[in-house]
């Protein structure tokens, strides 16, 4: 079949792939969906134009949005997701034992029933008494919450359109606030590759409201620029203080104990990045 799917990374570069079948398209109420299947990554939930993930290299961002925050935190009972309605960060959460409530906020339902029906694989630990699935907007959620949470993570889209308000510093401050007093959370922030104007005010927002920030990186194939970023923010626990020798292995196939330390070390470009000054969103 000679159909292609592209990505449009910037005005100048788009991204194609070549698709076997598309199995879904739809307009849901905040969102255009899409589903296919492509020859090289097997099947893909496209949301607004923009891969979120796909059957092949989801694992590395899963585990590394989850493992890192998860393993800093000497005992994450509590856990929020934000965003992630695939469920790739809740089936990786789930594999902390210590993990009692993960609770996912996710705006839009088409994406969880979508993830359901296309996606067994990913979205398999939707189905588990620990999880508590709430559709509401995360930051109406969080800006109602106090010292709730142990960890937070904000598996959210890009920072266009309505996701804009997940990366802004007012976010950052109630995320802090509805963490417990050593409480940490972590966000993807999309690729130092290419956002070099908006990487600088992430993390400026994140610096306001936390004492230890901390970015770390991955590789990503699906996501434009390839090279991810998370960033971390915590209250107590810094994640480069982690024994990793006591780091057990729950079954990774990205993560390593090893690369729990690695992931933080940045390339020059990218710190020079975080120092620039930088107004908040
Ligand atoms: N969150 C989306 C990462 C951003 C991808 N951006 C892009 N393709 N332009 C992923 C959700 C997975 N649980």
């Amino acid at each position: 079949m000679n159909v292609w799917f592209y990505e449009e990374h910037k005005e100048n570069l788009r991204i194609s792939y070549r698709v076997k079948k598309v199995l879904a398209h739809k307009k849901t109420s905040y969102q255009e969906l899409v589903v296919l299947d492509m020859e090289n990554y097997g099947r893909t939930l496209v949301l607004d134009g923009a891969v979120q993930t796909t059957v092949r290299d989801e694992f590395i961002y899963h585990e590394m949005i989850a493992h890192v925050p998860l393993f800093t935190h000497p005992n994450p009972e509590k856990v929020l997701v934000i965003g992630g309605g695939d469920g790739g960060t809740v089936r990786e959460t789930l594999k902390h034992k210590e993990v009692k409530e993960v609770h996912l906020v996710e705006i839009d339902p088409e994406v969880v029933a979508a993830a359901r029906e296309y996606f067994p694989e990913i979205s398999s630990g939707l189905i588990n008494e620990r999880v508590h699935i709430h559709y509401t907007d995360g930051i109406k959620f969080v800006a109602e919450k106090e010292a709730a949470f142990d960890v937070i993570i904000v598996d959210s889209s890009d920072p266009v359109g309505p996701a804009v308000g997940l990366f802004g510093a007012e976010f950052y401050a109630n995320v802090a606030r509805a963490l417990k007093p050593d409480g940490l959370f972590v966000a993807q922030t999309e690729s130092p590759w290419g956002n070099e104007d908006i990487l600088p005010r992430i993390y400026a927002g994140i610096r306001a409201s936390f004492p230890i920030v901390r970015m770390y990186l991955a590789t990503v194939p699906t996501y434009p620029g390839w090279l991810w970023s998370f960033t971390l923010g915590s209250k107590k626990y810094d994640p480069l203080a982690v024994d990793v020798n006591r780091i057990p292995d729950l079954g990774f196939r990205y993560y390593t104990p090893e690369l729990h330390r690695a992931a933080f070390v940045l390339p020059r470009f990218v710190s020079q990045l975080l120092e620039s000054p930088a107004e908040p969103f």
